[in-house]
């Protein structure tokens, strides 16, 4: 509770909603793709924002169910930042907001997409700088017990 309520506020800043897509829209292009053959979640489309170290960045990408049982994403593992959380875009009065986001559900046969002012990956301090073409690597931690690695080029939006 203390914990998401921190990420929460941290996250209302103007630098941090800028950094998760709040500024001008982007799109997805033909960003450098992952996938994982083992499981039936399937990443594509994979980028980041660029940043310096120690800052926040956010990932994009499309998360596909190709099997026929539905799947949740309940974590994020990571070596490029100190945190990293899902988390939802939300517009209140007329400002973006941002919170984390527990699960994303991957029924079955449907991908996810997760877009510049929509659902995205939050990497919170950076361990190293992320430049054009650097690559971040994390994890999606499912429930079915698997992990789905990533590896989302950098890029401007
Ligand atoms: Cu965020």
């Amino acid at each position: 509770m203390t914990r998401s309520r921190s990420i929460f506020v941290g996250c209302a800043s103007a630098l941090l909603v800028a950094a998760c897509g709040a500024g001008p829209d982007g799109t997805a292009g033909d960003a450098t793709a992952a996938s994982a053959v083992r499981v039936g979640i399937q990443v594509t489309e994979a980028w980041v924002r660029p940043a310096d170290s120690g800052a926040a960045s956010a990932a994009y990408l499309v998360l596909a169910n190709r099997g026929v049982m539905a799947d949740t994403v309940v974590g994020i593992v990571t070596e490029a930042a100190e945190s990293a959380s899902v988390h939802e875009t939300r517009q209140h009065e007329g400002t973006m907001h941002m919170a984390a986001l527990p699960t994303v559900a991957v029924p079955a046969g449907a991908s996810v997409t997760l877009a510049p002012l929509g659902t995205h990956v939050m990497l919170l301090r950076l361990r190293r700088a992320l430049r054009a073409g650097d690559t971040a690597a994390f994890g999606f931690v499912l429930s079915s017990g698997d992990t789905v690695p990533v590896r989302a080029v950098t890029r401007a939006p």
